[in-house]
């Protein structure tokens, strides 16, 4: 017999097969909606069923979400989705604004279509449909999330725009960027907060936001940034490709004067009603008050007894207290300590307090050392702000007030 084993060929990689589906909104886009189906069906898709970027079988439909435009572009999709099957089209009662029209198509997508991913596309050629096997190559890379973004290598605005527009997409979108992330990771990593051109995952990413478009700060333009925002927040694994932004052929721009104001407002409102900002404004509100009840103790008790070392350490602890107590029942009230813990969790509280006492007096110490004396009142605030603040941020977050696995 022969004693040579049988060479077994590498396990084939199952191809998947994944339903995308490209949600486009139209309001008055006759001229490009029919050449824009023409072009999916007849090269986009084809490729992507030819797998020559892509490895899945991708099922991919058409989601058309018309805000019931008086120049017969439903028709026109109706025409359409005679010649290919997976055209769907649904026809809004009115014109309620990009961003509505985005989440009626997407909550059909998820509910009738059975989408796994979905795609904000628009159908006006200025987002070139050669990106779509390139976001969905990244997907198959484990992507949860790919956006197009101008503003990296190889992305780029359209050649024909001027000056104006060119301005208000470079500083709008700087603007958002720094009031969404700033001084956070996506900051750096979100290079185009404005675009459009994004396919997200379904399955705990899409299906976890909410899709009901009364609720948004914005139906129309602002919309991009609520979507964008709460998406990174259920912290996908994100990439970005480069979109070259095409100059519009045909059809008139639907773009708003006061689209920059909404972009700016939606930005604010935003990051003011986020998780993170309250509990850092309460955080702050209560370090101040704590330094309060510290200061006005401080100078009571040292009248009243004229014991130096007792007013300090009878005001100090009564900060702490008043810390420990407001920071419980306010900032840190989803994670609220009851019951009996509160003794242990107390003392605890106090021996990370005098980490921070030790810390800021070892701080001051060598820092006037190393200055003069006349700088001790510049460095106090210094202190604080560089390290004793991120320290107790640290300790309540990670140690105090830790949040129980699984929530
Ligand atoms: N259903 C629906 N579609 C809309 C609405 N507003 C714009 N659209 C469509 O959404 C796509 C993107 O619109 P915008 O990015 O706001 O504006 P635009 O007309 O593309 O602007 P340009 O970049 O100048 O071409 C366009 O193809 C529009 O036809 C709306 O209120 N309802
Ligand atoms: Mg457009």
């Amino acid at each position: 017999m022969s004693k040579h084993k049988r060479m077994r060929s590498p396990p084939l990689e199952e191809a998947k097969t994944q339903t995308a589906v490209l949600v486009i909104p139209t309001y008055n886009e006759a001229e490009n909606i029919g050449l824009m189906m023409d072009h999916l069906f007849s090269k986009t898709f084809k490729n992507i069923k030819a797998k020559k970027v892509n490895k899945n079988n991708w099922q991919m439909k058409v989601l058309v979400v018309d805000g019931n435009s008086p120049d017969g572009t439903g028709k026109v999709v109706k025409q359409k989705a005679k010649k290919y099957k997976d055209i769907y089209l649904y026809t809004e009662t009115s014109k309620d604004g990009i961003g509505a029209a985005y989440l009626k198509g997407f909550k059909y997508a998820i509910n009738k279509l059975k989408a796994d991913f979905v795609f904000e596309f628009d159908g006006d050629f200025q987002h070139p449909p050669e990106s779509i096997p390139i976001m969905l190559k990244a997907v198959e890379d484990g992507c949860d999330y790919v956006i197009g973004s101008r503003k990296i290598e190889g992305g780029s605005n359209p050649e024909g725009w001027g000056f104006k527009r060119v301005f208000f997409s470079e500083v709008g979108g700087f603007t958002a960027r720094f009031i969404l992330f700033f001084p956070f990771k996506n900051f750096f990593k979100v290079t185009d907060p404005t675009t459009g051109l994004k396919v997200t995952r379904v399955k705990g990413f899409l299906d976890k936001l909410d899709m009901d478009y009364h609720n948004l700060y914005s139906k129309s333009f602002g919309y991009k940034l609520e979507l964008l925002f709460n998406t990174l927040k259920l912290k996908p694994k994100f990439k970005e490709i480069p979109l070259k932004f095409q100059v519009r052929t045909a059809g008139e721009s639907k773009i708003q004067t006061q689209t920059a104001k909404d972009i700016f407002r939606v930005a604010v409102l935003l990051r003011w009603h986020d998780d993170f900002t309250q509990k850092f404004l309460k955080f702050g509100t209560v370090g101040f008050i704590g330094y309060l009840v510290n200061a006005t103790l401080l100078s009571f008790i040292s009248k009243k007894w004229g014991i130096e070392w007792l007013s300090w350490l009878l005001s100090t602890e009564a900060a702490i207290i008043s810390n420990f107590t407001l920071n419980n029942l306010w900032t840190f009230k989803s994670d609220e300590i009851k019951g009996l813990k509160i003794i242990g969790k107390f003392l605890q509280f106090n021996f990370t307090s005098m980490g921070a006492l030790l810390i800021q007096t070892i701080m001051g110490t060598i820092g006037v050392y190393l200055t003069s004396p006349e700088y001790r009142q510049l460095l106090l605030p210094f202190i604080i702000v560089f390290i004793v603040l991120p320290y107790n941020w640290f300790m309540y977050n990670k140690v105090i007030w830790k949040k129980k696995s699984g929530k």
